[in-house]
Order: structure tokens, then C-alpha cells, then sequence
């Protein structure tokens, strides 16, 4: 069994991993950075260990540091929440050998899923449908163009050490092609260390929905129904649900098969994601799988009434889903904003500062993770997420209908935030219709002049 967890993280996931714990009667260990003394990540936390300064690689990227915590305080875990180390297979094994048990899948598994390319290959072994592409990584431009003329344009070149949006290239004609081959190979070389490209048909109208699931030692996989994940702006996630709006009771049985199938296949084990292009037709595809807890997860937890962190730890302890995660049912409709500090008006830049007055919503069926209270001060290290707001119903218009209550509720004085913005996407027409795809915030919500008329029309008047 699992007796203290070090959390290698900060913020609401820091907040959120110490809550479980606390109640499946674990020790906490909260790391911190000189800048986060005052989070409550630190002050609910049984043991903190402050292991360097603000900026990130030198606190909640420094390996050595975080591994010098754990033995110190004699933690025989550590969770690593989402973003930092989560998804660092050198980090995972680090704690293997540090017989440290490291909260996730195993490293080999991180690493295989983290090359997007080799898990698409190992997904399409596994029978689940993929985005017709290049077999693999592209050996050349000539290799591409062949292969592009096949698949026919436009195409879309990913770094296979991306994901989440990082390093692609759409290329709509022929001649674009050379170019694009090269300053992507580039892109990614710098930013990952890893030159190597990976081609699909391009999708201009997709909505992005993925697949919760849960694996645990034995080789048993269970799907935890989808999220709705389409409402985004440049690869970050505004607002996510569940169900999706364009997924009826035969395609969610198929999607979830498919992402039991596909996990079972890789013998995935702990919390996981499954990613996957839903087109205009209503063809889905495989397109990345996440070793982590999600961002999101909270919405799955409200539609199935269950904590899938503690469900995380337990499996990490070497729990059997069929013993813990038996008769469990989606029910009803959930919704999450993710509040940052951020201002709409000036493109989202982030507006770190302290926080003068905080009032959080409640009430029925809202629910709010925040690190966050009056007087606390954001530091300007780390994202801008500051709360995320989870409201659940009867259906999708009562989710709505809270949502829109808890964000009237929702004061916070002295920075800038995104409530505003999203009071105006939760009154547009076709987000309340449930008709969107990824381009719906660059349509209606960005200030490109062609878009004034009928971003009036939608609410959008700022
Ligand atoms: C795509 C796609 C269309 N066709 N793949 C974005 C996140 C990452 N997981 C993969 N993404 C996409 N992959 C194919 N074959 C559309 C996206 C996509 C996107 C692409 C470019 C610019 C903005 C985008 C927003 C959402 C999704």
C-alpha cells in the first residue's frame, strides 16, 4: 500500500491530488517554489519541502531536486498531476529505479505514446481507426509528396514528438509542400530535439472528443465515456464537457470500445486519454493517447459521480478495477470553464498580480477547483489557469444554466480573467444548439474584422 505521496506539482492539481489523499488516508509531501510559499497546495499539505526558485526548471522541472524531496521526507510515491514531469518518461524512470512508484503508467509507456507516430502505428495494429497518412515517420520531401498525392491535399505534417498542437504544418497545394517539410522538421528539431515529421489528410472542420479510461495491472481496461473538448483557442482548452453534444448512445459505445480496445492493446495501465478526431460525418479517428490525468477530468467525475484521482492512487497501489469502478453509469450533463488571468481584450496575455477580493460560486451542482482566495498573489512563472468551474444537471441546458449563474456568482476584484469571455461563449447560438467544432472560438470570438457582424449577433459586442 501507498503511505505518503510526494506531489511533484503546483496549483488547483496540487490542491486536488493532497484532497484525495487526505481522504484515502495518505500522507502529503507538497513541494513549492520561493515564489509559491503562500499556495494553498503548501498549506494543506503534512510535509512541504521548498526545492528552488520561481522559474520552472529550476523547481517543478528540477529532477534531482524533486528526487532529493522524496527520499528526504521517505515518500514511497509521487503523483506528478498534469504538465511539469507528467508526461517525462526520463522522470518516470528515475522513480523506478528510485523504487519511488511513480503515479502514471509505466516509463516505456510514456515514452511510446509520447512518440505520436509510433502510437498511431501501434493503435492502428490494435484495429482503431487512424486519419489515412504516411505509415510512420516521412524519410523525405519526395517520400511526402508521393504519399500526400495519394492521401490528396491538404494534408498536415506533425512532429512525432508533439502533440497538443505543437510543430504542424497544414499544406493545401503541392508546392507548398517543400517548404512546410522544412521549417516544421526545423520547428520541431529545436523545440523537441527530434526533427522527424509524421503526415495525415488535414480535417478542416473537426471536433476534438476524447475518451477517459482506466487500466489497471491485470490487463483489465475500462472507458469512462467522452469529453467534448472543441472549444479552444490556439490548442488551449476554454471550456470542456460531457457527453458531447454530437455523440449519441451508439457512437459512445463505439468510441469507448475503440479506446478500451486501443489501451488494452498497449496493456495501458493507471488514468490515460484517448484522443480522437470526430469528423463532419461522424467518422472518428485515433489521434493521440495521454499518459496523465487531464485538465478536464473533473467533468467525467461529475457525470459518473466518481473521484478518479483516488481511483488513480488505488490502481497505482495495485487495485483491480473490477473491485473498485463496478455498475458505474453516466448520468446527467457536465460542464467545466477553466478561469484564467488572462485578458481577452489584449489577445489572452496573462495578467499575473494579486487578487484583491474572491467570492466562488456553490450552490447545487457547481463545483470549483482553485488554489486561490483574496490577497493571494499570481506569480508570473506558471500558466494562467487560476480556478475551473464545474457545474453539473439533468441535461445539457440545466449544466448550462448553472454554469451561467456560477460565473455571475463568481467575483474575483484586482486582475483580469476570463469569466466575462465565457458568458458570452455559454449565450452564443450554436454553442447553446451544441453546434461547434475546434474553429468555433476563431469564428465567432476573435477580433478578425470580417467577423464583427456576426460576432454581434452572437453577444460578442465588447
Ligand atoms: C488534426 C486536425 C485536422 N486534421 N489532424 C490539434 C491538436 C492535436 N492533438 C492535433 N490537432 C489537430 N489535428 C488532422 N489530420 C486539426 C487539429 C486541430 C488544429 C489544427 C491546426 C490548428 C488548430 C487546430 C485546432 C484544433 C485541432
Amino acid at each position: 500500500m501507498i503511505k505518503k505521496i510526494l506531489i511533484a506539482n503546483r496549483g488547483e492539481i496540487a490542491l486536488r491530488i493532497i484532497r484525495a489523499c487526505k481522504e484515502l488516508g495518505i500522507a502529503t509531501v507538497a513541494v513549492y517554489s520561493e515564489a509559491d510559499s503562500d499556495s494553498l497546495h503548501v498549506r494543506f499539505a503534512d510535509e512541504v519541502v521548498k526545492i528552488g526558485p520561481g522559474p520552472s526548471n529550476q523547481s517543478y522541472l528540477n529532477i534531482p531536486r524533486i528526487i532529493s524531496a522524496a527520499e528526504i521526507t521517505n515518500a514511497d510515491a509521487i503523483h506528478p498531476g498534469y504538465g511539469f514531469l507528467a508526461e517525462n518518461a526520463q522522470f518516470a524512470e528515475i522513480c523506478e529505479s528510485c523504487d519511488i512508484k511513480f503515479i502514471g503508467p509505466s516509463s516505456d509507456m510514456i515514452a511510446n505514446m509520447g512518440d505520436k507516430a509510433f502510437a498511431k502505428a501501434r493503435m492502428k495494429q490494435a484495429k482503431v481507426p487512424t486519419i489515412p497518412g504516411s505509415d510512420g515517420i516521412l524519410q523525405s520531401i519526395s517520400d511526402a509528396l508521393k504519399i500526400a498525392d495519394q492521401i490528396g491535399y491538404p494534408v498536415i505534417l506533425k512532429a512525432t514528438a508533439g502533440g497538443g498542437g505543437r510543430g504542424m504544418r497544414v499544406v493545401r497545394e503541392p508546392k507548398e509542400l517543400e517548404r512546410a517539410f522544412v521549417t516544421a522538421s526545423n520547428e520541431a528539431e529545436s523545440a523537441f530535439s527530434n526533427p522527424r515529421l509524421y503526415m495525415e489528410k488535414f480535417f478542416e472542420h473537426p471536433r476534438h472528443i476524447e475518451v477517459q479510461i482506466m487500466g489497471d495491472h491485470y490487463g483489465n481496461v475500462v472507458a469512462l465515456g467522452e469529453r467534448e473538448c472543441s472549444i479552444q483557442r490556439k490548442h488551449q482548452k476554454l471550456i470542456e464537457e460531457s457527453p458531447s453534444p454530437a455523440v449519441d448512445d451508439k457512437l459512445r459505445t463505439k468510441l469507448s470500445n475503440a479506446a478500451v480496445q486501443g489501451a488494452s492493446g498497449v496493456n495501458y495501465e493507471s488514468a490515460g486519454t484517448i484522443e480522437f478526431l470526430l469528423d463532419e460525418n461522424g467518422k472518428y479517428y485515433f489521434m493521440e493517447m495521454n499518459t496523465r490525468i487531464q485538465v478536464e477530468h473533473p467533468v467525467t467525475e461529475a457525470v459518473y459521480g466518481i473521484d478518479l484521482l483516488k481511483h488513480q492512487i488505488l490502481l497505482a497501489a495495485g487495485e483491480r478495477i473490477d473491485n473498485m469502478m463496478k455498475d458505474f453509469k453516466m448520468r446527467g450533463h457536465a460542464i467545466e470553464c477553466r478561469i484564467n488571468a488572462e485578458d481577452p481584450d489584449k489577445n489572452f496575455r496573462p495578467c499575473p498580480g494579486k487578487i484583491e477580493s474572491f467570492h466562488v460560486p456553490g450552490g447545487p451542482g457547481v463545483r470549483v477547483d482553485t488554489h486561490a482566495y483574496a490577497q493571494y498573489v499570481i506569480p508570473p512563472f506558471y500558466d494562467s489557469l487560476i480556478a475551473k468551474v464545474i457545474t453539473n444537471g439533468k441535461d445539457r441546458s440545466e449544466a448550462i444554466g448553472r454554469m451561467r449563474r456560477a460565473l455571475e456568482e463568481f467575483i474575483i476584484e484586482g486582475i483580469f480573467t476570463t469569466i466575462a469571455f465565457h458568458q458570452r461563449v455559454l449565450q452564443n447560438e450554436s454553442f447553446i444548439k451544441g453546434e461547434f467544432d475546434t474553429k468555433f472560438i476563431e469564428k465567432y470570438f476573435l477580433n478578425r474584422p470580417e467577423n464583427e457582424k456576426q460576432g454581434e449577433k452572437n453577444g460578442n459586442t465588447k
